[in-house]
């Protein structure tokens, strides 16, 4: 029977956003991340368009991976990592988005960064665009609301293409680009947040903008592709989305419909895009109904065809269930993905509904669709750790997560699925993404760095480090 492939890629994901701090070293200039302040479970975190003075923006310094790096990279091969993700920070190369030439320094740290990779046999995985959007493009042109966005993105895109074409093989254009469909996808991926000041939740929906910004990144991402395809034929494009699966909540029909309609909106639009090359038939229907109205240019279908992905990736954290019930919906509450509560799974203490199972099925779901390799860029479990006086962090429950979801990835490719590899997100202690938390980790490595900004960064392997070792050791074979 099949089981995990010979070169599969076991490593770990990371994001510059959320890892790298250094936020105006060497020339860097302001993202949108840089521009959000802390938050907790309870309370949001906001965007500020100026800096607040006595606020706390944790992605400044976040877990200081700018100096760190050696170190870290160390302790990934030292796990055995096949495969580092990473992003470049678009704002360390073209500080405002909109220079003509790109910042040699912002270059030759990742050239360090790569070449330091290199020498542990690590294979980078690179995200072009992970929640890092130049503030300066915000500003400029309502983010990628405007179309000029394109250009810059390509603008950089040349510009890493060529400078690392041997050290970089295999590339992501957008992050979590269907965060976009939802309204919470304004602020770190669209960045259509100009002038906005205020809860990173609470931005006033505009679907009009949100998915003519949505246009612009798939046109954006499908020139990334075109031209690497053109000039870099070593090179493998993927996509990025956030695989949000839904259970109908029941069997009446309803439930089953509604179902379809939410899997379709949130989880095929944007890889039925990028993976097909076309805008699917069902968004019709949706455009209409919600008065939306795509602005395309001559040209743009081409493009879409023409740019299409060679491997499709996504991050899997939970799922959830979908219901017609309009009064069940309301009293639901607290599920980040919407949809209602599965009374047959676990939460985890941010309310994420820890699903296993689930994985197999998404990724025979996908497979069935698309017929591409795939790849499990981000998954893991965000909890509480206790550094113990000792210095060690028995983290049990964040193995017993990880184990049952490889044991389930395997179980999906006995069914017949082309799986990659797997890149279990935060491998070493980064900043949430969604409260702006230290508390939320998901790390095989603890790094001391606490919600009120103090820590001296130190890093602490945790019991899931040396357990981590041994499944990449045995190829997925010994998870106990
Ligand atoms: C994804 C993002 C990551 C990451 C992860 C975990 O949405 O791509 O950047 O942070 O989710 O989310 P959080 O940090 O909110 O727990």
């Amino acid at each position: 029977m099949r089981t995990f492939r010979e070169d599969f890629l076991w490593g770990g994901a990371t994001a510059a956003n959320q890892y790298e701090g250094a936020w105006d070293v060497d020339g860097k200039g302001p993202s949108v991340s840089d521009m959000c302040t802390n938050g907790s479970h309870t309370v949001p975190k906001r965007i500020t368009p100026v800096f607040e003075d006595g606020t706390l923006y944790p992605s400044r310094e976040a877990t200081d991976f700018y100096h760190h790096y050696k170190e870290d990279i160390a302790l990934a091969a030292e796990m055995g990592f096949k495969v580092f993700r990473m992003s470049i920070n678009w704002t360390r190369i073209y500080p405002t988005g909109m220079e003509k030439e790109p910042n040699e320094a912002g270059l030759a740290f990742y050239d360090q960064v790569f070449d330091e990779l290199n020498r542990y046999g690590i294979e980078p995985l690179v995200t072009i665009s992970h929640y890092e959007l130049p503030y300066g493009l915000v500003e400029a042109y309502n983010g990628w609301y405007g179309r000029e966005c394109i250009d810059c993105f390509l603008r950089y895109c040349e510009t890493i293409f060529e400078r690392y074409q041997d050290k970089v093989k295999y590339w992501l254009t957008f992050n979590e680009i269907n965060s976009g469909v939802m309204p919470m996808g304004a602020v770190l991926s669209l960045g259509t947040v100009k002038g906005y000041c205020g809860p990173v939740n609470a931005v006033p929906d505009e679907p009009q903008v949100r998915f003519q910004g949505l246009h612009h990144q798939f046109v954006a991402s499908a020139r990334a592709v075109k031209l690497a395809h053109e000039k870099y034929p070593q090179f493998k494009m993927g996509n990025m989305n956030i695989f949000a699966t839904k259970y109908p909540a029941t069997c009446n029909p309803d439930d089953v419909v509604k179902c379809q309609e939410e899997m379709r909106r949130m989880n095929w639009f944007t890889s039925d895009v990028h993976v097909r090359g076309y805008y699917p038939s069902y968004m019709e229907r949706f455009f209409e109904e919600k008065k939306i109205k795509i602005h395309m240019e001559p040209g743009d279908e081409a493009v879409l065809r023409e740019g299409t992905v060679d491997f499709y990736t996504f991050s899997y954290y939970m799922s959830s269930c979908e219901t017609a019930d309009l009064e069940k919906l309301e009293k639901s509450g607290g599920n980040i993905i919407g949809g209602v509560g599965n009374p047959y799974l676990r939460a985890s203490d941010w309310g994420w509904q820890i699903d296993p199972k689930g994985l197999r099925y998404t990724l025979n779901e996908i497979y069935d669709r698309y017929q591409i390799p795939l790849m499990v860029v981000e998954n893991g479990l965000g909890a509480y750790d206790k550094l113990e006086e000792d210095g060690s962090i028995h983290d049990g429950y964040r193995i017993d997560y990880l184990r049952e979801h490889i044991a389930q990835m395997e179980e999906a490719v006995k069914d017949g699925v082309d799986l990659m590899g797997y890149t279990p997100w935060g491998c070493i202690d980064v900043v949430s993404a969604s409260t702006g938390e230290m508390a939320k980790r998901y790390g095989f490595v603890y790094v001391d760095k606490y919600d009120d900004g103090t820590g001296d960064l130190g890093r602490r392997r945790k019991d899931s480090f040396y357990w981590y070792k041994k499944v990449i050791a045995s190829n997925g074979k010994d998870l106990a």
